[in-house]
């Protein structure tokens, strides 16, 4: 795993109606996420917070969906901004809400293109976000991008997804909200989530390992992008979409040391924080842990550990 980790704020809340996401990144730094990297022995650049251009008119065929064309901007604008972050080091993209992976992924998936390696995506979440604009009823895009991701069509205006990650390269983790049209199109497109029913039999360690064993047998690059919400409410209340029994702070820490020891994460996006919600920061300063894990903070160093 790259040590050079370059930070990018992606201050967006148009993809949702719970104003006080785009204080995310202000939080991120806040509770010293650039110094807790760098106590890590990681070198940060921290670029600020990307500005979308003007937003062009557009208006969606749902006339569920708002600020469209806002998303669209934002993608465009992150979707380039990522692209140099991946090809300058390891970037972790500061939310926002979750509709900002339109454009992260997007441009990680152009610059996995342009490395001629595969990308693998691990989405961390109680939502499996596999609505389209033309499908989802609350008409917030943060429902949409991993639908985007894996090249469904119906993006109204959106640019087409630079190279769709086939489904078989995206593991959907933690799942347990998930609407009638994304379980239909989930089912269409053979994609089956890890979601908490099986982390419930099977624990975090077995379905996570096999999903890691593909993207080294592929030699690939993996985008992991976590959502506030994976994580259950009573540890992480900083999200305005809270589903009960999520992730338990040891489970998330589980997960972000196993993605460590794995040496094959290449990106990051840290989404849906909302600071307005949260106590005292706490949110926001496991979030800061969480990568702390995944960039290496452990307890004690074991060779060969067992998992
Ligand atoms: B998040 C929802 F209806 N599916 O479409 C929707 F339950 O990025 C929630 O995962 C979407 O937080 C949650 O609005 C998006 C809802
Ligand atoms: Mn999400
Ligand atoms: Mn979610
Ligand atoms: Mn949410």
């Amino acid at each position: 795993m790259s040590q050079n980790c370059i930070l990018v704020g992606a201050p967006v809340d148009s993809g949702q109606s719970n104003p006080g996401c785009l204080m995310g990144p202000a939080s991120y730094r806040v509770a010293g996420l650039a110094s807790t990297l760098e106590e890590l022995g990681c070198s940060v650049s921290d670029r600020g917070d990307v500005v979308p251009r003007r937003p062009e008119a557009a208006i969606s065929a749902n006339p569920a969906v708002h600020s469209l064309a806002e998303a669209i901007a934002w993608t465009q604008a992150l979707s380039k901004a990522a692209q140099e972050a991946a090809s300058a080091g390891f970037p972790i993209f500061l939310g926002g809400d979750h509709s900002l992976a339109l454009g992260t992924v997007a441009g990680v998936a152009a610059h996995a293109k342009q490395q001629q390696r595969p990308l693998f995506v691990l989405w961390l979440d109680a939502h499996s976000d596999f609505h389209t604009p033309m499908t989802t009823r609350s008409g917030n895009l943060h429902g949409t991008p991993m639908a985007y991701i894996a090249g469904l069509g119906d993006f109204d205006a959106f640019p087409p997804f630079p190279d769709p990650v086939p489904v078989e390269r995206i593991c959907l983790f933690g799942i347990r909200s998930v609407d009638p049209d994304e379980r239909k199109a989930l089912h269409a497109h053979g994609l089956t989530p890890v979601d908490m029913r099986e982390l419930d039999e099977r624990g975090f360690v077995a379905p996570l390992r096999g999903f890691l064993e593909q993207v080294r047998a592929a030699n690939g690059l993996l985008h992991v992008s976590l959502d506030v919400d994976f994580l259950d409410p009573s540890i992480a209340p900083a999200v305005g979409t809270t589903v009960p029994g999520g992730a338990t702070f040891r489970e998330g820490h589980l997960v972000m040391e196993m993605l460590h020891e794995s040496g094959l994460v290449s990106s990051l996006d840290l989404v849906e924080l909302n600071p307005f919600l949260d106590e005292r920061g706490r949110t926001a300063r496991l979030m800061v842990d969480l990568t702390a894990s995944l960039m290496g903070r452990k307890v004690f160093d074991r060779a060969n550990r067992s998992i």
